[in-house]
């Protein structure tokens, strides 16, 4: 997508099940990349505050019924809204940690019945992520985590099919950090891992795209 060679931002995503702790990881990063002086931004998949991610809301709080393909689709044009600003931050030099991204578009809708390929098909062209953080943690250890709160997927049965999921998109951008540890030693992984890869995109390491 781009040979340039010029320093950037790294696009940094976090993935996992409903109370796998990335929201906190998310933050924890933040500070600490803020700390060191980094320009960085917080983004995170759905985008709630657009016209799309209102109905996107709306689907998962229950308030509004959609078809299942509907619904993937919103998601996908709700990252599709955000891809320009995405390339022009990280090519400023921004580096962007995502909550949630294409991943959990596919596991999710095709943990639902849909066809695997169909569900990736519409993410194609969206930015690759540098570094993919996928917090494993088993499906009811994370619903012992107090309890989830009342949007539609979070119940254990659906989830255990999500983690199912999830692990078929696995690819080289992935690392897999082992959840269940306590906080701190997440963080500690965390911080290790994503230190490299802001170093390569400093270094010129080209964007390229989802899914080639
Ligand atoms: N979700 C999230 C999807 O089903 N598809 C997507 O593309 C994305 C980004 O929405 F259950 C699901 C995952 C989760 C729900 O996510 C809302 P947050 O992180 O709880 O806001």
């Amino acid at each position: 997508m781009d040979a340039s060679n010029e320093s950037r931002g790294a696009l940094v995503v976090f993935e996992g099940l409903d109370r796998s702790g990335k929201t906190s990881q998310c933050g924890r990063l933040l500070s600490y990349l803020e700390g060191l002086g980094h320009s960085i931004e917080l983004w995170r998949f759905p985008d709630r505050t657009t016209s799309v991610g209102k109905m996107i809301s709306a689907y998962l709080s229950n308030e509004s019924q959609l078809d299942d393909h509907t619904i993937h689709l919103l998601f996908s044009a709700n990252r599709w809204e955000k891809r320009s600003m995405m390339e022009m931050k990280l090519k400023a030099g921004t580096t962007l940690i995502v909550d949630r991204y294409s991943y959990s578009g596919v596991a999710f809708s095709s943990a639902k019945g849909l066809d695997f390929e169909w569900c990736k098909a519409p993410e194609i062209g969206l930015i690759a992520p540098d570094l993919v953080l996928y917090l494993e943690i088993p499906p009811e250890k994370a619903a012992e985590r107090g309890g989830y709160g009342g949007e539609r997927y979070e119940q254990l049965k659906f989830q255990k099919k999500v983690a199912q999921h999830y692990k078929l998109l696995e690819d080289s951008s992935w690392k897999i950090i082992d959840a269940s540890q306590s906080m701190e030693d997440v963080e500690k992984q965390v911080k290790e891992t994503v230190s490299e890869h802001v170093l390569s995109c400093q270094k010129g390491k080209a964007l390229s795209s989802l899914w080639s």
